[in-house]
């Protein structure tokens, strides 16, 4: 149980859904283990919300910082490690989250927009975190140690109309862990992935645009995971005995089977 102690882990994507929760599930192993939580996202007024919430429920032992950044901007990335506070400096478990999906248009109404924001924060961010974090668990012994811990999605293994944007994104997320866990074969480094089925947060809201009845109306008639259970995976992963990779992780809810494949009640 103790897997954790002392370590520095790094949420992208924090201010919301399942990085949010993320961060509260982390927060609960905190006061026990010394554990430091980075939550990062573009909201940063959200994040100090969620920084203060850890705070209110874990006690002061908790050591949380809230980091602004916007992980589609490769500058914004390159600064990210060197501007944290040295204590928060020497991180272990990075969680790459941070992603969204723009409408739901066929291939060829895609707005370009829609196409570069999807590619530059779901793949080009998450590389580019994962190379600014690398190089710190590249300098501890016998070639590395940490976690990096990518959130796919079943849309990157069962591509469906209407999304072909978000599901290459996300086979992109999947074809980079693979190739980074051989690549990092010599290594204590763990890279993980965890791909979530339908879990209800701000990602349909997102998707259409803050209209909230078309979000609401892909939750009709069938029970979404909720953001925890994926949150309860992603720290199971990073709670694993060093020498365990739980290398591959798909998540349903009970009622459905494929990206499409949903039982409705109504
Ligand atoms: P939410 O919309 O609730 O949360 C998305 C998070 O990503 C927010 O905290 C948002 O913060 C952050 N984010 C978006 N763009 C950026 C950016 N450029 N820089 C930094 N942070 C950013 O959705 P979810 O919690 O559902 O999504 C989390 C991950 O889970 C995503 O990668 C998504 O693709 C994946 N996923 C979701 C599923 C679902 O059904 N909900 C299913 C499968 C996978 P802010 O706006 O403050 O920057
Ligand atoms: C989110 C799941 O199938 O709605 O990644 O795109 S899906």
């Amino acid at each position: 149980a103790r897997r954790l102690e002392g370590k520095t882990i790094v949420i992208t994507g924090a201010s919301s859904g399942i990085g949010r929760s993320c961060a509260f599930e982390f927060a609960r192993a905190a006061p026990a283990n010394n554990l430091k939580l980075v939550l990062t996202a573009r909201r940063i007024d959200a994040l100090r919300d969620v920084a203060a919430k850890i705070r209110a429920d874990v006690g002061d032992g908790v050591n949380v910082l809230p980091v602004q950044l916007d992980v589609s901007s490769p500058d914004q990335v390159r600064a990210f490690v060197a501007g944290l506070p040295d204590e928060f400096r020497d991180i272990n478990v990075l969680v790459n989250n941070a992603g969204l999906v723009k409408g739901v248009a066929k291939a060829p109404e895609i707005a370009e927009q829609d196409i570069n924001v999807m590619f530059q924060t779901n793949v080009t961010g998450l590389i580019n975190m994962t190379q600014a974090v690398l190089p710190v668990f590249q300098a501890r012994p016998d070639g590395g140690a940490g976690d990096i811990i990518n959130i796919g999605s079943i849309a990157g293994r069962d591509p469906y109309p209407g999304g072909s944007i978000y599901c290459a994104t996300k086979a992109a997320v999947r074809s980079f862990t693979e190739s980074l866990r051989k690549e990092l074969i010599a290594t204590r480094i763990r890279v993980m992935e965890v791909d979530p089925g339908q879990v209800e947060t701000e990602f349909s809201v997102v998707r259409f645009n803050g209209d909230k009845a078309k979000a609401d109306a892909v939750y009709t008639g069938c029970e979404p995971l909720t953001p925890d259970d994926i949150a309860e995976a992603i720290v199971f992963v990073a709670g694993r005995r060093e020498n365990v990779v739980i290398a591959d992780t798909l998540i349903f809810p009970n009622h459905q089977a494929g990206a499409g494949i949903m039982h409705r009640k109504s």
